[in-house]
């Protein structure tokens, strides 16, 4: 990875890598000071006695806050720095080879310890999260529909720590199945459950970030250590993606409303990335 302030960050080789695999691990995204600045902001979210509101999800140790009921996506000021990182926009750039990019999600969890014995160290189904709507019967593995997501790590995430768990290489197993298959959107329950690929454990340090192309078949583990895991999950888009025509929620976020201190956080690209101002 290259420390120049303004070149490429990612090496070929480290592009190739992620085309190949699927995924990618960055450190250094966030210095170690700022990641321990958004975990504790996260952290703050959970309520002095505990009571996790209900709207919000708790499943396994995995605690997923909600901002209000039905809306994940936590974008307050405070939390914009992280949907305009320019280091994270110029991996997008160099990943998806176009630079008028739009950002989306923002939903943030943290799981906890969970010594509760289970058979698989995942705590959820093996899923993918395409960009393409589900009542879609067919993806068009085009270049412009596909997405990168993947999330922050505010917390150093160790074996057992509640990792996201990835299929290396599953892009291209879900692309090979869905293009062979009639409906190859609609397989295996819409892709929310995959039964018949093995994954790995993505560990990494507070201050990364865990790229994702958008057909990786992934799912989130146990935490069996004590240190709480902190994330939260982005997605960039090429301003011409073909689904994301604003009628779904958390789509384009030129359809989003924004106040005026959630503006004044935002930079000249951010206010682009953020559907504020036209590219
Ligand atoms: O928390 C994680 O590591 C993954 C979560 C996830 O994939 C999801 O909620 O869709
Ligand atoms: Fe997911």
């Amino acid at each position: 990875m290259s420390v120049d302030e303004n070149g490429p960050v990612l090496s070929q080789e480290e592009i190739d890598v992620f085309w190949r695999d699927g995924y990618l691990l960055i450190r250094d995204v966030l210095t170690k000071s700022e990641a321990r600045h958004f975990a504790g902001l996260i952290l703050d979210l959970l309520p002095r006695d505990l009571g996790i509101p209900r709207h919000w999800e708790a499943v396994d140790g995995r605690f997923k806050p909600f901002c209000t009921p039905g809306n994940q996506t936590f974008d307050g000021p405070e939390f914009i720095p992280l949907y305009q990182n320019e280091r994270l926009y110029r991996v997008m750039v160099q990943i998806l080879r176009h630079s008028r990019l739009l950002v989306r999600d923002g939903s943030v969890a943290i799981t906890m310890r969970n010594d509760t014995p289970h058979e698989s160290e995942l705590s959820q189904d093996l899923h993918i999260d395409p960009a393409v709507p589900e009542d879609v019967d067919e993806f068009l593995l085009t270049n412009a529909e596909v997405e990168i997501g993947g999330c922050y790590y505010f917390t150093d995430v160790e074996p057992g720590g509640g990792a996201l768990h990835v299929v290396r290489g599953g892009h291209r197993i879900v692309e090979e199945e869905a293009a062979a298959a009639p409906r190859g959107r609609q397989l295996y329950d819409k892709w929310r459950n995959i039964p018949h690929l093995r994954t790995t454990e993505v560990t990494g340090e507070a201050g990364s970030f865990v790229l994702t192309h958008h057909l990786l078949p992934h799912a989130a583990s146990h935490n069996r250590n004590p240190e709480a895991r902190v994330a939260q999950f982005f997605r960039y888009a090429r301003d011409d993606q073909p689904w994301d025509d604003g009628e779904r929620p958390g789509d384009r976020p030129a359809n989003r409303l924004y106040g005026d201190l959630q503006i004044a956080a935002m930079s000249t690209l951010g206010r682009k990335l953020l559907g504020v101002d036209p590219w």
